[in-house]
């Protein structure tokens, strides 16, 4: 199961991704690497980087509230106080600066998609869409709102799916009284126009 081989770069950072996270979590992980790889086919974005992206959007999901801190501190990046409040917000940093320290990824492309998987920002690459989106709508996922609407939107409408989305997590966040970070709301505002 999930012996999926691209090259010898991604067997390597699957085989320690696999060592890091939950099983759970490393089979959402191979779920989202096959969606965007999907979904770069579809949208003429680059496959490769998808694969990548995807597999290691969540490789810092291992990590406690206090390193997800200190590692997004020590790597000299920003933690907003709605961050600080809620570190779990973090792992999408987090997950850049393990991505291009111990994975040893150093395209900003695939860096970029995995610092903004969880908040989405306005002005996405196509990259960023495409695994913000197949974070949503992977096989492995089955207990969200919207779910066999979204897989067809995604595949048909990169831009309407984000903003579906964007709505979702709103709405979710909204009625579990979670503070909204800025940049949620900033991505939801923008892909409504
Ligand atoms: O890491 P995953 O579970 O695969 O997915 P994710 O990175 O999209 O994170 C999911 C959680 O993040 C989900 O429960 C919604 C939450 N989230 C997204 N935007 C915000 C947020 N939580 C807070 N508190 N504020 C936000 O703006
Ligand atoms: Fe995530
Ligand atoms: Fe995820």
């Amino acid at each position: 199961m999930s012996s999926i081989v691209i090259d010898e770069k991604y067997e390597e950072c699957r085989r320690l991704l696999k060592e890091s996270i939950s099983k759970k979590r490393y089979m959402h992980s191979i779920g989202v690497s096959n969606t965007s790889a999907c979904l770069a086919m579809r949208y003429d974005s680059d496959v490769y980087k998808a694969y990548m992206a995807g597999l290691l959007h969540d490789c810092a999901k291992g990590l406690d509230e206090k390193d997800l801190i200190n590692t997004c501190v020590d790597a000299g990046l920003s933690v907003s106080p709605t961050e600080r409040d809620n570190p779990e917000l973090l792992h999408s940093k987090a997950g850049s600066v393990l991505a291009k320290g111990l994975y040893k990824v150093n395209d900003k492309d695939i860096l970029d998609a995995i610092i903004y998987h969880t908040t989405g920002r306005p002005e996405m690459t196509m990259l960023e869409k495409i695994v913000f989106v197949a974070d949503y709508i992977e096989p492995n996922r089955t207990n969200l709102p919207d779910l066999n609407e979204l897989r067809q939107i995604a595949f048909t409408d990169i831009d309407l799916a984000v903003c579906r989305m964007c709505e979702l997590t709103l709405n979710h966040l909204r009625r579990a009284d979670k503070p909204i970070d800025r940049l949620t709301e900033e991505t939801y505002e923008y892909y409504r126009r």
